[in-house]
C-alpha cells in the first residue's frame, strides 16, 4: 500500500460546549464520556477544559468532539459568550432532583440565544437530565423535560454521570444529530470509540 493510501482524511470535529449551574455534574458528565471514570479527581474546575474523544459514527465517519466544560462561569460571567462561540452543540445540563437548576436553564439558553444572535446557524441543543441514579429523589416532572424540549426544539437526554447510564448514547445522538445522521437500532448499542483526552487549565 503506497503512502498516499494509508493516509486518512483529517477527522470532522465538533465542539460541544456543557452548561448549566454548578452540581448538576458537568465535568462529571465529560469526564465520564471523555475518561470513563467518574469523581475519582474531583476538583473545582477553574480554568477553561475541554475534552477531546474520537467516536466512529455509521459510515466509517470519524468524529472528534471537543467537549467544553465551563467550569464556574456563570450566566452574566465575563468569558461565557467566548466559551459558547462556534459551538456547533449545546448541552443543557441540569439535576433532576434540583428543580432550581431546571428553572435557570431559561436563563442559560438565553444566552446561547444573545450569542447566535447574528449567526446563520444556530447550535443543536440537547437538555439532559442528569442523576437519574436518584430517581427516587426526583423533583423535575418528565412532562416539563418533555414540554421545554418540545417548545424549542430541543433533543431530549436523560443519564447518570455516575453510573455511566446512556452518557456516551448521550453524546453519539448529538454529534449524529448535528451532521443529519440517522443512527438505527444496533448502531445505537454498539458503543465506544478511542479515547483522547486534552486538558488546557488557563487562569
Ligand atoms: P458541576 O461540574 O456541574 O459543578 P460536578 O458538577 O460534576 O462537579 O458534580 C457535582 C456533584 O454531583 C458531585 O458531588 C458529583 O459527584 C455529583 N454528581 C455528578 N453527577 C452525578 C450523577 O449522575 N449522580 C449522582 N448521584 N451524583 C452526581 P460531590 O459530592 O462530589 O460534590
Ligand atoms: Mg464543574
Amino acid at each position: 500500500m503506497s503512502d498516499s493510501e494509508e493516509e486518512e482524511s483529517p477527522d470532522r470535529q465538533l465542539k460541544l460546549v456543557v452548561l448549566g449551574d454548578g452540581t448538576t455534574g458537568k465535568t462529571s458528565l465529560a469526564t465520564r464520556f471523555a475518561q470513563e471514570t467518574f469523581g475519582k479527581q474531583y476538583k473545582q474546575t477553574i480554568g477553561l477544559d475541554f475534552f477531546l474523544k474520537r467516536i466512529l459514527l455509521p459510515g466509517n465517519l470519524n468524529i472528534t468532539l471537543q467537549v467544553w466544560d465551563v467550569g464556574g462561569q456563570t450566566i452574566g460571567g465575563k468569558m461565557l459568550d467566548k466559551y459558547i462561540y462556534g459551538a456547533q452543540g449545546i448541552l443543557l445540563v441540569y439535576d433532576i432532583t434540583n428543580g432550581q437548576s431546571f428553572e435557570n436553564l431559561e436563563d442559560w439558553y438565553n444566552v446561547v440565544k444573545k450569542v447566535n444572535e447574528e449567526s446563520e446557524t444556530q447550535p443543536l441543543v440537547a437538555l439532559v437530565g442528569n442523576k437519574i441514579d436518584l430517581e427516587h429523589m426526583r423533583t423535575v416532572k418528565a412532562d416539563k423535560h418533555q414540554r421545554f424540549c418540545q417548545e424549542n426544539n430541543f433533543s431530549s437526554h436523560f443519564v447518570s454521570a455516575k453510573t455511566g447510564d446512556s452518557v456516551f448514547l448521550c453524546f453519539q445522538r448529538i454529534a449524529a444529530d448535528i451532521l443529519g445522521i440517522k443512527l438505527n437500532k444496533a448502531e445505537l448499542e454498539q458503543s465506544q470509540g478511542e479515547v483522547e483526552q486534552l486538558n488546557l487549565n488557563c487562569c
